[in-house]
């Protein structure tokens, strides 16, 4: 099994391959990707690491002045019909835009630093000449993955409370998820907004999976509140209706600056890998703060602009599991929610954990991010069982998405109820973790 696994995902890997970056899927997400481009990475360092660091470099080659990573960056060869929103609805300033190709104005989960130590882990597998590949990538990465921070540190940090805030659901990666739902009620809906312009998602999947029309309108208005203001950041909390601090974003980020101390301690960088590792705990403490709820015993999203938390349980609510700085309460927490009938750890389901509470009125099995199961959140909580220690647990979660995978193909997402494959059919992230996973 694991052979044939293996070949069809390396061939995922080579047909989503664009030259200078990969793509997530060819029909329905023809530009790169930010955070894709990190899992893809992970993977690509097992069977081509000088592409996983050429990926890399096109998206921080795109990265803005002020740090931000942009969440798409555009493939010029691509027709703006081919994505929507695409380049010309983002209008990014011209300062911001890397020549010849645009990017849109909004960022995603920070997760290169922690792909690019991974690759370097894996490059004396390859050989010296690759270690030296890995150690150059590292002088050039280093400064620019620490830009990156600093911008989600301090201009994104709109609660003044340490954490990043999103201030649009695509920043987070699980575009339409119930965690955002309280605080998207809040954003106006402006269906006339529909009128102008075009879902080419719709023309390439299945409408049930996707996000609604009115999600869209909300995100159509969101890009056009923030990039009313040319996407500046200063007073932006009061300017603009959704700003959220979402676990899973923050745990990522407080994950980057562990894997950023290991990259700073490679470069000879003693001082600086002391301050990333003081930073990962201060973001730790804030998430613990802010992000925990004592009565349901686990983490969910705040609405910044009027302090509440989300009700809802959702699978970015486990992802502070990567923190190995996570208190002992918070750990128990975590493994309760993810083993009760919630979650399901696969010792009672068979499959990984689904991106929503099952138990939920609302849990819906094929609608993208609210119930359908996802490698890449899989992946990393298994990273956090294996960070705090539980290794049969990873075990058995890793054993499932392989079984997931071989049986269904590299899909975009899997019914959380029968396991068949949802959305792209030759999805890369799918793929790459899939080879993580093999190795
Ligand atoms: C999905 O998001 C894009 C918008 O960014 C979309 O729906 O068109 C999400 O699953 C996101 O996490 C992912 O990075 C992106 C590309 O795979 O697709």
């Amino acid at each position: 099994m694991s052979a044939e696994l293996w070949n069809s995902a390396a061939r995922v890997l080579e047909t989503n391959w664009q030259g200078d970056h990969m793509v997530p899927s060819r029909r329905l997400y023809p530009h790169q990707w930010s955070w894709d481009a990190a899992f893809i990475a992970v993977g690509l360092a097992y069977v081509n690491p000088t592409r996983a660091w050429r990926d890399l470099r096109s998206l921080f080659e795109a990265q803005w002045p002020d740090g931000r990573v942009p969440h798409i960056v555009f493939d010029p060869a691509t027709a703006e019909a081919d994505y929507f929103p695409g380049p010309a609805f983002w209008s990014v300033p011209a300062y911001a835009s890397r020549p010849r190709h645009g990017s849109t104005g909004i960022v995603q989960p920070p997760l290169h630093a922690v792909a690019a130590y991974e690759v370097y882990r894996r490059a004396a597998a390859h050989g010296a000449a690759c270690v030296q590949q890995a150690y150059g990538e590292l002088e050039w990465l280093y400064p620019r993955l620490v830009a990156q921070q600093t911008y989600l540190t301090t201009r994104r940090d709109l609660g003044g409370n340490g954490l990043a805030s999103i201030v649009h659901p695509w920043e987070s990666g699980l575009d339409n998820s119930p965690a955002w739902d309280a605080a998207m009620a809040n954003v106006p809906a402006d269906m006339s907004l529909l009128t102008t312009f075009r879902r080419r998602d719709l023309d390439v999947s299945d409408a049930s999976h996707r996000p609604t029309d009115r999600d869209y309108a909300r995100y159509v208005g969101l890009v056009l509140s923030y990039r009313a203001e040319d996407y500046s950041d200063t007073g932006l909390l009061q300017r603009h209706a959704f700003a959220v601090e979402c676990p899973s974003y923050n745990s990522i980020l407080g994950a980057a600056e562990l894997s950023l101390a290991q990259i700073a301690a490679v470069l000879g960088l003693t001082a600086e890998a002391d301050a990333h590792r003081d930073r990962a705990q201060r973001i730790t403490q804030a998430i613990v703060k802010r992000l925990w709820n004592p009565e349901t015993g686990t983490f969910h999203a705040r609405d910044v602009r009027t302090g509440t938390l989300s009700p809802a349980h959702c699978v970015s609510g486990l992802m502070p599991l990567m923190l190995p700085g996570l208190p002992a309460e918070q750990v128990a927490g975590i493994l309760a929610e993810a083993r009760s009938e919630r979650f399901g750890l696969p010792d009672e389901t068979g499959l990984p954990v689904p991106s929503y509470d099952r138990t939920a009125p609302d849990f819906d099995t094929q609608r993208y991010w609210r119930g359908p199961v996802w490698i890449n959140v899989n992946w990393l909580l298994r990273r956090g069982l294996l960070v705090h220690g539980r290794r049969d647990e990873a075990e058995d979660l890793r054993a499932a998405m392989v079984r997931l995978v071989h049986r269904n193909g590299h899909f975009e997402y899997f019914h959380p109820k029968n396991g068949e494959g949802l959305g792209a059919p030759t999805f890369s992230w799918t793929a790459a973790l899939a080879l993580d996973l093999l190795a």
